[in-house]
């Protein structure tokens, strides 16, 4: 169980009484729940800081975001400074059970009143959120910021044809890796430290290929200097467009994914960056015949890479169930990365982590008959089976595992975070 404060144990007699009775109705399908929330308790999820603040970031009051990524709405009571964002997150974390990561951005330093560039960035800038990772038992992971800055306005940073302003982003990725692996040296837990830039063109290019190779090189300057995995792993994030790079992504699939693979780094499966109908749960199994990890940015589309809050779908099921069903939660780091300013922030968070865990428990819990069903080649007991389990009581499950994990059960996570709403965020101007 996690240290943090607002878990709280709690005893809810029909709690038990329903999980006995789920687990007597799962063990008759073959699976042991037991074993399933053992393992659900060891997945670690990383909670993206920026849902918190819109991605804003703390470099200077007000600073637009660019980059070609956009939040909408204007819910009041964000986090306006390091500390307010801390104390949401420690709020959102007390109401999700397991136990977490904590995924920062490279514009989330504290640089105490300077003016600390991009290029000028180091580990001490982010003590603050070493100490309040350690103190309440979160992992940490980084980013760096290629975006929401003058250097990027024009829509390319690494892959620029200007070399002074690669060189300057060049730098901000050499100095984010050794953040990270700070951050992996003082928790003790190693840090993926995600690469993920906006350079593209909004209409059609004449050359495709020169800014790729700048790209290629910019990257190779910024790995150049080894790090011990078990301080600091990369990841790559490919992209299909983005506002303003409607027709051309220098980062595309393609070369990420060739880049990760020669140069042994993590790829970034990110679910707002494909075609509409096309799922990252199919990729999982195909990139991991090729290279030992992935990163996820598990977030939600709704027509385009809108990135709302994580639901219960079926792309979400299928994303947990790839993970958990071929025994890849040691290869696959699962990341959040959506941002929602239309509702409570910190509901954003609770609902599209519980949700994850929600959908890696279902994954758990899959009878294993629906896998003999097709090494037997029988795929009309496959689809048989496969739609009898969606209604099996995985809520009951799911409750228990709340229960036992000392956080809120149903939707009474919803009172704490109203009540949090009225004490703390109401005051917020
Ligand atoms: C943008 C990428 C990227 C960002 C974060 C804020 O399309 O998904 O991961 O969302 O870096
Ligand atoms: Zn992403």
């Amino acid at each position: 169980m996690s240290s943090l404060s607002l878990k709280r144990a709690v005893g809810i007699p029909n709690v038990h009484r329903a999980y006995a009775s789920a687990q007597a109705c799962y063990s008759e399908h073959g699976v042991d729940t037991a074993r399933a929330l053992a393992l659900l308790a060891e997945i670690p999820v990383s909670l993206h800081c920026w849902q918190g603040d819109d991605v804003g970031g703390f470099e200077k009051v007000g600073s637009a975001l660019t980059g070609g990524i956009a939040v909408t709405g204007n819910y009041p009571g964000k986090a306006r400074n390091p500390d307010e964002l801390r104390l949401d997150a420690k709020a959102a974390f007390g109401l999700i059970p397991g136990t977490h990561r904590f995924n920062l951005h490279a514009s989330y330093g504290e640089f105490g009143g300077k003016k600390v560039d991009r290029n000028e960035v180091e580990a001490s800038h982010f003590q603050n959120w070493i100490d309040w990772a350690r103190a309440n038992n979160l992992g940490l992971d980084f980013n760096p910021t290629f975006f929401s800055h003058p250097l990027s306005n024009d829509g390319f940073t690494l892959a620029h044809r200007d070399k002074s302003v690669r060189d300057f982003w060049i730098e901000h990725g050499v100095r984010c890796r050794t953040i990270g692996a700070a951050f992996g040296k003082a928790l003790a837990k190693s840090c993926v430290t995600n690469f993920w830039i906006p350079d593209g063109y909004k209409d059609t290019p004449t050359d495709r290929v020169a800014p790729r190779e700048r790209l290629t090189e910019s990257l190779d300057k910024i790995f150049k200097k080894a790090i011990s995995s078990k301080l600091n792993q990369d990841a790559v994030e490919p992209k299909l467009f983005g506002l303003g790079s409607e027709s051309y992504v220098v980062g595309s699939h393609e070369f990420y994914l060739g880049y990760a693979l020669s140069r042994k780094k993590l790829l970034c499966l990110d679910s707002g960056h494909y075609h509409p109908t096309e799922s990252i749960a199919d990729k999982i199994s195909s990139v991991l015949q090729f290279m030992p990890q992935i990163l996820l940015h598990v977030s939600r589309g709704v027509r385009w890479d809108s990135d709302h809050v994580v639901v219960l779908n079926d792309d979400l099921l299928l994303i947990a169930r790839e993970i958990v069903a071929n025994d890849y939660s040691k290869r696959v780091h699962i990341g959040l990365d959506y941002f929602d300013a239309s509702i409570n922030r910190i509901a954003a968070w609770v609902v599209g982590t519980r949700n994850m865990l929600r959908a890696l428990l279902v994954g758990l819990l899959e009878p294993p008959g629906i896998k003999q069903a097709e090494r037997e080649g029988d795929y009309t007991m496959r689809l048989a089976l496969q739609e009898e389990t969606k209604l099996l009581p995985a809520g009951a499950v799911w409750d228990y595992f709340c229960e036992t994990h000392g956080v809120p059960v149903g939707a009474k996570w919803l009172t704490e975070v109203k009540r949090y709403e009225r004490d703390v965020l109401s005051k917020r101007s």
